[in-house]
């Protein structure tokens, strides 16, 4: 009598078992189907490494490869280098294979180094979404680089001050012999 009525119990507690493994197994499903992918924009441009000090992982924006702005006809190195922290800020890193120089503009923060076309700069104007466009603004046959820099705080760097520079939105050119930062016109 006894030995049935535990064998009932077993048996109920097994299904009992089978069922909650199901619900769990159901609802996992069911959640996991709830999230959506989403990859970060320009994700084949970025580079990611540990910053031991910082304690946290560094993004940067590697465009290398793309333009040759020093116009010895051999495209240049451009990164933007992340700072890292919550709101991450990206300076300003060129490599030119005229003079094989690293011109570090520490200085010089965006904060989202995604390239834009020129008709965007030109619809959206000083927009800061737009912050990073390559084009031969001069029509010297030479692409320059404009930045829009929302640094923190949106202020003019003193250091970009100094140069005569007016607004957050800048050119640079680095024709052969002279790298020159100065305000955009439009
Ligand atoms: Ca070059
Ligand atoms: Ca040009």
């Amino acid at each position: 009598m006894f030995d049935r009525v535990g064998s009932i119990i077993r048996k109920t507690l097994v299904l009992l078992l089978v069922l909650i493994c199901d619900v769990i197994i159901s609802q996992a499903q069911t959640d996991s189907s709830d999230v959506e992918s989403v990859s970060a924009p320009y994700s084949d441009k970025i580079v990611t490494w540990y910053d031991s000090s910082l304690q946290t992982a560094i993004a940067s924006y590697n465009y290398s490869n793309t333009w040759d702005f020093d116009g010895d006809a051999k495209n240049d190195s451009l990164v933007f280098v992340g700072t890292g922290g919550a709101h991450a800020f990206y300076f300003l890193r060129i490599v030119l294979t005229s003079d094989n120089r690293l011109h570090e503009f520490s200085f010089i923060e965006i904060d989202m180094p995604y390239i834009s076309a020129l008709t965007d700069l030109k619809r959206e104007g000083d927009n800061p979404a737009i912050q990073f466009v390559v084009h031969d603004f001069d029509a010297d046959g030479i692409d320059e680089i404009y930045l829009n820099c929302c640094g923190p705080g949106s202020l003019i760097p003193e250091q970009l001050k100094k140069m005569g520079i007016t607004s957050s939105r800048i050119l640079i050119d680095c024709s052969p012999g002279k790298l020159v930062i100065k305000n955009f016109e439009n």
